[in-house]
């Protein structure tokens, strides 16, 4: 086997020297940023320098190599064997790639097993945009660092772009708050577990009011709670009724507004309810969201429902799944705080007001050796 560096100013002009030299079968072994002294020792230059193998030099270099070399197996158990073992059968597959391509190849694979993080979280369902925009962020650090970069600093700023994406709205001071959302997301259930907390564990005084007259069944679900609680109740079916509802809880710390679910693709529907729900003047609008929903979908519903004007999510049914990408997806589309997650039906247990870290530790807890922060 022949191996070679070469000290380069880019990648590209990597690839001509190698081939040049090595023939087209040779593969990159690895590559680093070096810095270079100029003329007289001054002014060190940025460079990269770039290892290059094979296996022996052929006269007439061929593009693909279709069988990995012997001398190559000699490595086996190193991880740079395998990475140019699952590099070449990559170029297999891409045919008469050119070099640059094969560069490229190269990098995302490279790149993509060196991130457990973001591997982890794409298996839990993590939109694959925000993975770009993770690798993205690692890349840069990896092109402004003037060292080669440490697999945990790679970790370390795959879990800090998730850190971030995290934020929680208090919203506990807020008097009236309304909750909107699709149909069967836990609307209603979760106002009785608000309706609970506040009553029982925060001793405010609480009221509740309904507008969801369209479901049959739904005033009784809420009224029950109500009585349950012997908190004031209000059925609200237009905008004319909403003064007076709102005047007969003048003396509620909290008023809990529940609305009718409705299809985020329904357009009218959910202008009827951003008209009545206006009248409330609110002081919060949560929309609540079950992570169990496809991304597609959720990504729809809350774009639609955007025309609410609502200031933070509230995610359902946590306990439902094992994926839970749809946690950080929901936080990605919205760009909105979490105000709450609910984890099972339970009135009035299952309920949270998020930390961070809970949030965190909920996404990537099962990661192995854990998150470090
Ligand atoms: N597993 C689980 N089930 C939940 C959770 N929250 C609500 N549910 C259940 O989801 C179902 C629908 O809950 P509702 O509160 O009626 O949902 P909604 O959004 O008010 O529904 P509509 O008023 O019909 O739009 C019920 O069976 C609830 O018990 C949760 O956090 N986890
Ligand atoms: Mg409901």
């Amino acid at each position: 086997m022949i191996i070679r560096k070469y000290i380069v100013k880019n990648m590209n002009e990597a690839m001509i020297k190698i081939k040049n030299d090595l023939g087209s079968e040779a593969t990159i072994v690895s590559s680093k940023r070096v810095r270079v002294s100029g003329a007289l020792g001054l002014f060190k230059k940025k460079m990269i320098e770039v290892t290059a193998a094979v296996d022996k030099v052929h006269q007439k270099p061929v593009v693909v190599d279709k069988k990995p070399s012997e001398s190559v197996e000699s490595f086996k158990e190193s991880k740079v064997e395998k990475e140019i073992n699952e590099l070449k059968k990559m170029i297999e597959n891409l045919g008469s790639k050119t070099a640059s391509s094969y560069l490229e190849v190269a990098a995302t694979l490279t790149h993509n097993t060196k991130s457990k993080t973001i591997q982890y979280l794409s298996s839990k369902g993590v939109d694959n945009e925000l993975l770009g925009e993770i690798e993205s962020s690692i890349k840069l650090l990896i092109e402004s660092s003037d060292e080669v970069v440490r697999d945990n600093d790679i970790e370390k700023r795959a879990l800090d772009s998730i850190v971030n994406l995290i934020d929680i709205r208090d919203e506990e001071e807020e008097r009236i708050k309304v909750l909107i959302g699709p149909t069967g997301v836990g609307k209603t259930t979760t106002i009785a577990k608000l309706a609970s907390m506040y009553t029982l564990y925060k001793r405010k005084k609480v009221g509740l009011i309904t507008l969801d007259t369209y479901r049959i069944g739904a005033v009784e679900q809420l009224k029950t709670y109500a009585e349950i609680l012997n908190i004031p109740f209000e059925v609200v079916i237009s905008s004319k009724d909403v003064e007076q509802a709102l005047d007969r809880m003048s003396n509620c710390d909290i008023v809990l507004v529940d609305t009718t679910g409705r299809s985020s693709k329904n357009f009218m529907q959910i202008s009827e309810i951003r008209n009545l729900v206006k009248e409330f003047n609110p002081d919060s609008i949560h929309l609540v969201l079950s992570v169990t929903t496809k991304d597609k979908d959720m990504k729809s519903i809350i774009e639609n429902y955007s025309t609410l004007n609502y200031q933070s999510i509230i995610l359902t049914k946590v306990d439902e799944t094992d994926e839970y990408g749809g946690i950080l997806n929901s936080l990605y589309y919205s760009k909105m705080p979490i105000a709450y997650i609910c984890n099972g039906q339970d009135v009035p247990d299952d309920i949270e007001v998020p930390s961070k870290d809970k949030i965190y530790n909920i996404v990537l807890g099962d990661m192995e050796n854990g998150p470090s922060r």
